[in-house]
């Protein structure tokens, strides 16, 4: 494909998502990566495999509307961005945030349908979820809400078609509620979603797979150059479900977490946040939904409002796990300045393209979400494995599972980014060992 077919296809996306930017940023980046796969298996850009996998297979946006405690009528918007069944049904995550647009959720979709890909497992992509604020709503709120959410959403969804799971803002309590609705309209007690609780379909390490995953990964890079997590320094942004449990990760394989934010600020923890600390902070944000800056009172360590933790001196690895675009290039020049090794996403995209290049000239490793955060629908693949075997593995086993997969993973982004004389380029391994899997199930099921 020359370059300016590249160029044209990039405008003709752009053209017709006009306002998408984070769909066009995630777009872009796979784009640019599989180029030197279009030289080898032109048949690819016969079939127009890109253009193809760039529009959705299907979009849902509906209405839901609700009551809140005071009795005043709400409306939110509802999505499911059903973007490619090429391998599997559609498998993705549901995010409530009042950022949520469809420009967002596509770019997850598309990031999920490679990101499912590298996992071993048949699962294709979807995303899904609301412009619904959850902070500040009590429980009953939060239950109507997703009552209201899944009175529309279950005629789309299925354990055969569409699997939803969570992601920011729906976590335990929503899959709850979201599946609670499901059952009573649906009259069928069946694994529509992952993420379940553990008495009623869910997967032990399946709150824990994400975090911990992308830890393994990181542990993975490391061992590619002979080095390991442990008594390394880390700095993780996030306090929510993937921060928390890569916290936890780092603390098994003898390194020290020093840092947590959220959309408030960050927190500096010099002496490492041990597993009494980490306890704390679940419960602070799990259970009483509070504000970071609470850590800083409770630990008498700094707290910075509105910043981000990327210039903490003395890290070796870097984990952004809050949300996309929240470490661009100044951050970058600061992770570099700092003699950071390497840089994993367990949030989706949370790298601004800029911010990457400049790590990745700079020899800091990079692992991109789709592959370093892929753990967390893994483990989901494996909840719905026990589901269809009606039985269910312990800790230790999905654990095992877990780990095996992510060096897998990691394997498969090294290989084939070295079939293209790049080694350590993460970024493309990962796209195009994805995309060559997702293409090959397009072309064999034909143009449809
Ligand atoms: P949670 O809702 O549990 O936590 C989200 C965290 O990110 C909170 O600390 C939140 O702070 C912070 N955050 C959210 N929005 C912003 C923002 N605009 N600026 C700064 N901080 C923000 O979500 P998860 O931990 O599940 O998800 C975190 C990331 O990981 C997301 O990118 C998600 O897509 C990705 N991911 C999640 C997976 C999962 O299994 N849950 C799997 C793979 C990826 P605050 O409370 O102030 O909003
Ligand atoms: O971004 C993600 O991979 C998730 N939010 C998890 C999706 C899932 O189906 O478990």
């Amino acid at each position: 494909m020359p370059q300016q077919t590249m160029d044209r296809f990039m405008e003709h996306v752009v053209a017709k998502t006009a306002s998408q930017y984070e769909f066009h940023q995630a777009v872009r980046e796979v784009i640019e990566s599989v180029w030197p796969v279009f030289d080898e298996y032109p048949e690819y850009l016969e079939a127009r495999i890109p253009h193809r996998m760039v529009e959705a297979e299907r979009i849902i946006i509906f209405r839901v509307p609700w009551i809140d405690d005071s009795g005043t009528v709400q409306v939110n918007r509802g999505f499911r961005v059903e973007m490619n069944s090429a391998i599997g049904p559609y498998k993705g995550g549901l995010r409530f945030h009042p950022s949520v647009n469809l420009g967002i959720l596509k770019f997850l979709a598309f990031e999920q349908v490679f990101k499912n890909a590298l996992t071993t497992l048949p699962m294709g992509g979807g995303k899904g979820g609301s412009d619904f604020d959850p902070k500040g709503r009590t429980d009953h709120e939060i239950m109507r809400f997703s009552q209201a959410f899944m009175s529309e959403l279950y005629r789309h969804i299925g354990p055969h078609t569409d699997i939803p799971a969570g992601d920011i803002g729906v976590g335990a309590r929503e899959i709850g509620y979201l599946f609670g609705q499901y059952k009573k309209l649906a009259n069928e007690f069946t694994g529509i979603l992952t993420g379940k609780g553990i008495d009623w379909g869910g997967s032990l390490i399946r709150p824990e797979s994400t975090g911990y995953g992308t830890v393994y990964f990181t542990e993975e890079m490391l061992r590619a150059k002979g080095d390991s997590i442990h008594n390394k320094t880390v700095i993780v942004s996030g306090s929510g479900n993937v921060a928390q449990y890569a916290v936890e990760n780092v603390n098994r394989l003898g390194g020290k977490v020093v840092s947590l934010s959220d959309s408030s600020g960050y927190v500096h923890d010099p002496a490492g946040i041990d597993a009494e600390k980490l306890s704390w902070v679940k419960d602070l944000k799990n259970t009483r939904r509070g504000r970071i800056s609470e850590y800083a009172e409770q630990y008498d360590v700094d707290y910075f409002p509105g910043g981000r933790p990327w210039g903490i001196e003395g890290a070796h690895v870097a984990l952004p796990c809050a949300t996309q675009n929240e470490l661009d290039a100044d951050d970058a020049k600061r992770i570099v300045a700092n003699g950071v090794l390497v840089v994993a996403e367990g949030a989706n995209m949370p790298t601004e393209p800029d911010a990457v290049r400049l790590l990745m000239e700079n020899g800091v490793l990079f692992g991109p979400g789709k592959a370093a955060n892929a753990g967390g629908v893994a483990t989901s693949g494996l909840e719905m494995a026990q589901n269809a075997g009606f039985t269910s593995w312990t800790r230790d086993e999905v654990d095992a599972k877990l780990l095996g997969i992510m060096t897998e993973i990691h394997r498969t982004c090294r290989d084939t980014a070295e079939e293209f004389g790049a080694p350590d380029n993460y970024v493309m391994g990962a796209n195009i060992a994805a995309f060559r899997k997702v293409a090959r199930a397009m072309l064999d099921q034909g143009v449809v």
